[in-house]
């Protein structure tokens, strides 16, 4: 594959920028090679500066629900446009999607916008800390809620990549208000409500991990944590930033039946765009300032671009829902079935990961196990197939309205392919 020219723009971008990305993971350091500079993407195509094509299963990480530039969000992000870009003050349009992520998802009865899944947990749990008056926050290893200092613990995703579950940077003093345990366990949650019960202001997990790879919750699990913060008084927060919109229309929330204290989206309810949001019990959110006392601001927070764009995106997902979601699982259940012997698939909806493990995949601790190496092979082999796929066993693929049928059995080819060899 030639990528004579993505390697001169990853050697200029190296001299100014760590790795010559702005987000590790891109820099391909786990499984090797040049990292293709994406020129223009289309529907469920990515196309770079050398001129390869690739069927894009990473959706840039997510937000891409229904492929690349759909017609609803590029004529609404055209239309904000003429209005202006940023006017650090209140537009009618941030209500426009708050009402409609609201509409989905009931649990959000006030929320604040925010600009990327970050920022959202970095609030969320600092208002859990101030309604409750506590400061420990449960968080799950290989569960990863942005680069917030105190939940990068044990964190997945480009910590995971990396081999450095935990960043270098982040004070000790900090680091020691996570308590971080095993995902699907019980027993720890259970222990840990027994040590420190009355110090817990929160409990914040992704209820579908998408960030060591694609990680189903234990039948009871949700449940569990959903009784226990009630039983004491701490706060559950579901991190949706992934899930949300993406494995049902309500998110994660819906498809389990659990209804969280707060919850923090990202991605989908962008369209594409920068933005984060989190929100969810109105007593708790008359915690945030300018009505309660916990501080929060930012400049491009309800970006009149980035809002009309989650909103076009939000409102096509809600007139066609029974659609888009039937199309996805349809899709999806095609790419995932009959696994290759000796490899794990879990799978949610549109959200799926391929671990080289021989074995249920139900926590870090399993998923950690997986052949790195032989991965690093399966994804080369698909990419020299012009398949893109996540560049890192511990990240989730993602499948869009706008991949086709003949595209999923091209894909099926290409892994049967490899495992042949
Ligand atoms: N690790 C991030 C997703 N889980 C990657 C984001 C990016 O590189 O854009």
């Amino acid at each position: 594959m030639n990528l004579e020219k993505s390697k001169i723009l990853l050697a200029r971008a190296s001299k100014l920028i760590p790795g010559g990305v702005n987000s590790p993971v891109r820099a391909f350091r786990s499984v090797g090679g040049t990292p293709p500079f994406i020129a223009r993407a289309n529907g469920s195509s990515l196309y770079d500066v050398d001129g390869n094509e690739y069927i894009d299963f990473v959706g840039s990480w997510g937000p891409m629900l229904l492929g690349h530039r759909p017609p609803e969000v590029i004529a609404a992000v055209t239309e904000a446009l003429e209005s202006g870009t940023s006017f650090g003050a209140p537009t009618e349009r941030e209500i426009f999607l708050a009402e409609e992520i609201q509409a989905a998802v009931p649990s959000m009865e006030m929320m604040r916008l925010v600009n990327s899944g970050t920022e959202a947990t970095m609030s969320a749990i600092r208002v859990a800390r101030g309604f409750t008056g506590r400061d420990l926050t449960i968080k799950f290893e290989g569960c990863y809620h942005g680069h917030v200092d105190s939940l990068l613990v044990k964190a997945g995703s480009g910590l995971a990549t990396l081999g450095t579950p935990d960043s270098a940077g982040v004070p000790k003093a900090f680091a020691d208000t996570t308590l971080s345990l095993p995902y699907n366990s019980f027993e720890a949650v259970e222990t840990a409500f027994a040590e420190h019960g009355s110090e817990i202001a929160s409990i914040i997990l992704e209820p579908v991990v998408g960030n060591m790879g694609c990680v189903l919750p234990a039948a009871g699990w949700l449940e569990m944590l959903r009784a226990i913060t009630v039983k004491h008084g701490a706060l559950l927060i579901f991190d949706e930033v992934m899930t949300g919109f993406r494995v049902a229309h309500g998110g994660a929330q819906q498809l389990f039946n659990i209804k969280p204290d707060l919850s923090t989206f990202g991605k989908i309810i962008g369209g594409g765009l920068p933005i984060g949001a989190y929100g969810g019990r109105a007593d708790v959110m008359s915690s945030v300032a300018p009505i309660g006392k916990v501080y929060q601001a930012g400049t491009l927070s309800g970006n009149p671009v980035a809002v009309s764009a989650g909103t076009a995106m939000l409102r096509y997902l809600r007139a066609h829902k029974g659609a888009v979601y039937g199309r996805l699982e349809t899709l999806a259940a095609r790419l995932t079935a009959n696994p290759p012997a000796g490899v794990t698939v879990n799978r949610v909806g549109s959200m799926f990961t391929t671990f080289f493990v021989d074995g249920p995949v139900t926590s870090w601790d399993s998923a950690k196990g997986a052949d790195t190496q032989r991965f690093a092979k399966y994804f080369h082999h698909m990419l020299e197939r012009g398949i893109y796929m996540a560049p890192s066993q511990f990240e989730a693929g993602f499948v869009s309205t706008a991949h086709t049928e003949e595209q999923i059995d091209k894909v099926r080819a290409a892994v049967a392919e490899f495992f042949a060899k």
